[in-house]
């Protein structure tokens, strides 16, 4: 297993639509071990394929957050909603691409997802709480979506030159 780095915002690949995953194989099950890997040492909740910079549509996360809980890892490829509830929530949202940069978000609050287990099974969950709130986070990455784009404009202008700054700062370290 391996670390890989998380791009930061702005860079094109978090603005790009990610290609479906064709093939199961070895590569995807050790991308898959890299990326829970990674969000848990970030530390996140989730992490989708084109934050890494590989262009596939599949995320990781795990929003099990009870002290003593047992972990559920979940990786799912090409995921898609199904179904989104008529009611809402506001959750405070941050990134790992948007780092130490939070925002409230409105979205449903519920949401179906169908997507392709790693075993390659077809795969339904309704989610609700934060699980429904990443799994709608991580989707926007794979849509070239960041939570960012739901504020407004000078607001993520704001944001978006703290994150330049930021870029430059680390690059001349
Ligand atoms: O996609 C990402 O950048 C990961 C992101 C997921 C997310 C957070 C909040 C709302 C929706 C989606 C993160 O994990 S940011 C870090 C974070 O929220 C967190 C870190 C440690 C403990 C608990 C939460
Ligand atoms: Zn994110």
């Amino acid at each position: 297993m391996a670390l890989r780095d998380i791009l930061i915002h702005p860079d094109p690949r978090l603005k790009t639509v990610a290609d479906p995953v064709a093939t199961i194989d070895d590569g995807l099950k050790r991308l898959a071990d890299d990326m829970l890997e990674t969000m848990y040492a970030a530390p996140g909740i989730g992490l989708a394929a084109p934050q890494i910079g590989v262009m596939q549509r599949m995320l990781v996360m795990d929003c099990v957050k009870e002290e003593g809980a047992a972990p559920r890892p979940m990786v799912l490829l090409n995921p898609e909603v199904t179904w989104s509830s008529e009611a809402c929530n506001v959750y405070e949202e941050g990134c790992l691409s948007v780092p130490d940069q939070y925002a409230d978000v409105e979205r449903p609050a519920e949401v179906e997802v169908t997507w392709t287990s790693l075993e390659g099974a077809e795969q339904s969950e309704r989610f609700d709480g934060l699980w429904a709130t990443c799994v709608q986070h991580e989707i926007d990455h794979l849509n070239g979506k960041l939570f960012i784009d739901y504020l407004k404009p000078l607001k993520r202008q704001m944001i978006t030159r703290k994150m330049q700054k930021l870029k430059r700062e680390r690059a001349r370290a």
